[in-house]
């Protein structure tokens, strides 16, 4: 891309992106050229696909649950093609890193409703709930463990009482209580990881 063309784009991400400013966007874009070289070259240069995401993610806010970074891409991946644009990019960590509470109870409830119907089942709250408690070995019945915490979560967070989560539900529960908000596993960066990465990335400064 030429000059006028990584200003414009530096414009125009940081109206979109909202949380960044201008230097920051330029900082993020220059990650993105990087992941992009490190990236297969399947795109022709207009992005990266899911293994360099998934590594970039671990590496920076040490995410490792295959479950969640899957449904993380997915809610980068706006355009569903397998490819984070820089657009993608540059405006799902502006969710992650600085979100408002409204985005981030957006974020996490599309990482929980892992098959994107607009609901979180009891299915997909079960699976969740499973991967993320450290089952012993020595427990007898396990899954029965994990059915009476995900009655419990409905108990507190199903308000319409139809045995799903919807958004609406969960909204509602999420602000009465915060930390409802990754109920079902960490999907959003620890505040030291952020900071580290922000300060490793932003360092930089552009010329
Ligand atoms: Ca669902
Ligand atoms: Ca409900």
């Amino acid at each position: 891309m030429n000059k006028k063309g990584v200003k414009l784009l530096v414009d125009s991400l940081t109206r979109s992106a909202k949380h960044f400013n201008k230097s920051e966007v330029e900082c993020l874009v220059n990650l993105f050229d990087t992941l992009v070289a490190r990236a297969s070259s399947q795109f022709a240069g207009a992005g990266f696909d899911r293994t360099v995401f998934r590594d970039t993610l671990h590496s920076a806010f040490g995410m490792t649950d295959d479950v969640v970074l899957d449904r993380v891409f997915s809610t980068f991946d706006k355009g569903n093609n397998g490819c984070i644009t820089v657009v993608e990019w540059v405006e799902g960590l502006a969710v992650l890193l600085r979100g408002t509470l409204e985005e981030k109870m957006k974020y996490c409830f599309a990482v929980y409703d892992l098959n994107g119907d607009g609901y979180i089942s009891r299915d997909e709250m079960f699976q969740m709930l499973k991967n993320s408690l450290l089952i012993q070995p020595a427990d007898e019945e396990p899954d029965e463990g994990v059915k009476d915490l995900v009655d419990l979560v409905l108990k507190k967070m199903d308000y319409d009482h139809d045995g799903k989560l919807s958004f609406a539900d969960f909204e509602k529960a999420v602000r009465e209580e915060k930390l409802l908000l990754e109920v079902f596993g960490p999907c959003l960066p620890d505040i030291k990881s952020s900071i580290a990465f922000e300060q490793k990335v932003f360092r930089a400064t552009p010329k």
